[in-house]
């Protein structure tokens, strides 16, 4: 039933919450409320990391708002720990839906003593050594040509791991995106390309971002397939990109899936979304219409387990004191001492680093 280069998107549950598709077994009610349970987690670790932004407390963060649905299915249909992951910067709820530990992200926004990156990276572009999960990249799509080599190294060493690439779809129109993708598709990598497209990349819409009559289309010049789902419908995420994860794992080449969603938030805190002088209010409200959390509440309301206000408001209770606990606790832990960032680079320092350190420590020294 899943084949590429569909026209439209393969959906599993209509807007209003009924299968379309007999759903396979695996999602019972229960399965459906850990799905839930994982996008909510994403869209209310947004929020409060917005107020953490408006405090002054981090500095920089791209909410996934409208994209959970993409992100959980995505984390789910992949091997945690075990298939290598270059994400972008949008990608906290498919980190957290790998099962990276909320205090690690938060850290890592923090720029805190116990963040992986010791505050060296840009808030909010996160890494995990033990999810595979590689740095993130602010560069548009330049995290693909090494996606691609990693799947080729994949392929070399023999291992059943894939590479896991995502990108918005603004990254497609990117030079290193065509190489990337090329070198895949060239090299017959097990890499599975993942287009988080919300249509928007900050204020260009997708129509004036391409003249193809969409994404997955341009899997067809790579020699792969391209495969097209409602990146709002959670179940056809999770079946499309399982589907393709495991093709691309059994030796077939690499593929691209483009999951179709929306950005109901700002681009990020540099936008001027707020200003409405970019998108219709309209086209907004109309996407928030098709919230990808509400739609799993009406599939479990449909199979006769439903979720409750109050239990619903109960998660979200429970989400924000974890991420207020984290937060205090990553704070706690104070903030790395100028000196770490001459460490872990080199295991020689270079004469011109040393003399750096040394200038700058005579300078501390000078304001102390
Ligand atoms: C090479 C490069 N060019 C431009 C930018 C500025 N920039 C940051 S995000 C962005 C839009 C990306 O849109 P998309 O790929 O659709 O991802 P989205 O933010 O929509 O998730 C741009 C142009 C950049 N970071 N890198
Ligand atoms: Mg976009």
């Amino acid at each position: 039933m899943i084949q590429p280069f569909t026209a439209d998107p393969i959906r599993f549950v209509s807007e209003d919450g009924r299968p379309i598709h007999p759903l396979p077994a695996q999602y019972t009610p229960a399965f459906l409320r850990e799905l839930h349970g994982l996008m909510l987690l994403g869209r209310e670790f947004d929020r409060k990391l917005i107020t953490l932004l408006r405090q002054g407390r981090t500095s920089f963060y791209a909410q996934a708002s409208g994209m959970e649905a993409t992100q959980i299915g995505l984390a789910k249909a992949i091997r945690p720990k075990h298939d290598w992951v270059w994400g972008y910067y949008r990608d906290q709820v498919l980190a957290l839906g790998l099962g990276v530990p909320l205090f690690n992200l938060i850290s890592q926004c923090l720029g805190s003593n116990t963040d992986e990156s010791r505050g060296r990276q840009m808030p909010h572009h996160f890494s995990s050594r033990e999810y595979n999960f590689a740095s993130i990249s602010s560069s548009i799509a330049s995290q693909v040509p090494p996606a691609a080599g990693s799947a080729m190294a994949q392929k070399y060493l023999g291992t059943d791991e894939i590479t896991v690439c995502t990108f918005g779809d603004g990254a497609t129109s990117e030079g290193d995106w065509h190489a990337g993708m090329n070198m895949a598709g060239a090299n017959q990598a097990p890499g599975l390309f993942v287009c988080e497209n919300n249509q928007w990349a900050i204020s260009t819409h997708l129509r004036h971002q391409t003249a193809s009559e969409n994404i997955h289309i341009k899997a067809k010049a790579y020699g792969m397939p391209g495969f097209y789902v409602d990146g709002n419908d959670v179940v056809a995420v999770l079946e499309v990109c399982h589907h393709a994860a495991e093709w691309v794992r059994a030796g077939n080449g690499p593929a691209l899936v483009e999951c179709l969603t929306y950005r109901v938030g700002s681009h990020s805190n540099a936008d001027a979304d707020a200003e409405k002088s970019y998108r219709t209010r309209d086209e907004v409200n109309e996407w928030l219409g098709r919230d990808p959390i509400t739609r799993v509440e009406h599939l479990l309301e449909h199979l006769g387990d439903p979720i409750s206000a109050e239990e619903r408001a109960g998660m979200i209770a429970a989400i924000h004191k974890q991420v207020d606990d984290e937060v205090l606790r990553a704070e706690a832990a104070g903030y790395p001492d100028w000196r770490i960032m001459f460490e872990d680079v080199y295991s020689d320092m270079p004469d011109h680093l040393r003399q750096q350190a040394q200038y700058l420590r005579e300078e501390q020294e000078a304001q102390a």
